[in-house]
């Protein structure tokens, strides 16, 4: 049996990961933070906890990370713990740094502590990472230059930085997945689909009237978590180690995207949607499409949603989940 250990596996990614991997036999072992309000953390694996071993730790605290690492000789390891929101980062760049930048440093050298053999090692990597980067045909690639907008994009991309040192210098098997940006029913609401999937829901139940935003000019690739994440054990599985792009290679704006779920429920977005410097960012990253022909070029890949579906799934998730709490 491949034992394998998830960073991060109480997030979007990380709970469709350990589902994914159970489902391969994989022994799966994960590791949570401590919250104060346990339950709503593990919401997301609630339904595998049984199946899984769930250990206390934290990025920031290496010796939470050598004390889960100590117990087990990993096969893979997936690090998507992070501090993910773009527009918090600007909020709290040190804590940004701290958990994603020496996090991954951290968790590198507690593996190289305790494991025999290095084992092959999927690092969450960013399309922030390009900031307002494009090439001459609006595409980023591999190849395109990376001026980060924000402290995440910046935390990004020192780990990605030090990931490509690591295995240039160390030869370990590192891969770093520069994926874009990828949504599901399990998003969080402080992202701009979550955050519009529930307003809609909400309007059209009569428990609210607005949606505030920050801008609806800017472009985003989007694609589904669940499809991204047998493309990261592919990554994996597949491939030599390497940086490889994930993403669908079409571009949508937040307006579109706002047009597209309120219609799902017969509504105008015109009525509701409010622009407020609240949401407004500091430095703003205009415009996302990415081009995948280097990673697909290498493996098998049928993505299972598009944009429209997800959006319109993740509408009907809110609205149900708010019509049973109604009840
Ligand atoms: P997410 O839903 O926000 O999940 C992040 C996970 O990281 C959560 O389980 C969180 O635990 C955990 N975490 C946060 N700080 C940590 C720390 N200091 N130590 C250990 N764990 C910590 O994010 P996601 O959408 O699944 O994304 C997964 C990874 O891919 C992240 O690294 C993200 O930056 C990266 N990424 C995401 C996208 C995207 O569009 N989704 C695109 C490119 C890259 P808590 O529940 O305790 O907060
Ligand atoms: O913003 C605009 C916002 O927060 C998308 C993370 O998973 O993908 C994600 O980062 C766009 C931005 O995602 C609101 O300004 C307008 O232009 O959903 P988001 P993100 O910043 O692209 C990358 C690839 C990651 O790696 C990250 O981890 O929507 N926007 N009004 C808003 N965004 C939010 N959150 N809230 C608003 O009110």
């Amino acid at each position: 049996m491949k034992i394998c250990l998830i960073l991060g596996i109480s997030g979007q990614d990380g709970s469709y990961l350990a589902e994914f991997l159970l489902e391969k036999e994989y022994k799966v072992v994960g590791i949570i933070r401590r919250h104060s309000v346990a339950e709503n953390q593990t919401e997301r694996i609630e339904h595998i906890r049984d199946k899984i071993d769930l250990h206390y730790g934290d990025l920031t605290d290496l010796s939470s990370l050598l004390k889960v690492c100590s117990q087990y000789q990993f096969d893979e390891v997936y690090n998507l713990g992070a501090m993910s929101n773009v527009g918090i980062s600007f909020k709290e760049p040190l804590y940004t740094q701290d958990a994603n930048f020496l996090g991954f440093i951290k968790l590198v050298e507690a593996l190289q502590l305790t494991q025999n053999n290095f084992p092959r090692f999927y690092q969450a990597s960013s399309s922030e990472m390009f900031g307002n980067c494009v090439d001459d045909d609006g595409f980023q690639r591999e190849t395109t230059p990376m001026m980060p907008v924000s402290p995440y994009g910046i935390s990004k991309l020192s780990a990605h930085t030090y990931a490509q040192h690591l295995r240039r210098a160390y030869n370990l098997p590192i891969s770093c997945g520069i994926l874009f940006n990828h949504e599901s029913e399990r998003r969080g609401t402080n992202f701009v689909t979550g955050k519009v999937a529930k307003a809609v829901a909400e309007i059209k139940l009569g428990l609210r009237d607005k949606l505030e935003l920050g801008t609806l000019s800017t472009f985003r690739d989007w694609g589904h978590s669940k499809d991204y994440v047998a493309v990261m054990y592919q990554m994996l599985n597949e491939c030599e180690p390497d940086d490889f792009i994930c993403c669908t290679g079409i571009t949508h704006s937040v307006e579109e995207l706002c047009e597209l779920a309120f219609s799902h429920l017969d509504l105008d977005y015109r009525d509701y949607v409010v622009i407020t410097d609240k949401y407004k960012r500091d430095e703003e990253l205009n415009y996302l499409r990415g081009c995948s022909d280097k990673l697909f070029n290498k493996i098998n890949v049928s993505f299972e949603y598009d944009f429209e579906k997800m959006i319109k799934d993740m509408v009907m998730y809110h609205l149900s989940k708010l019509d049973w709490l109604k009840k």
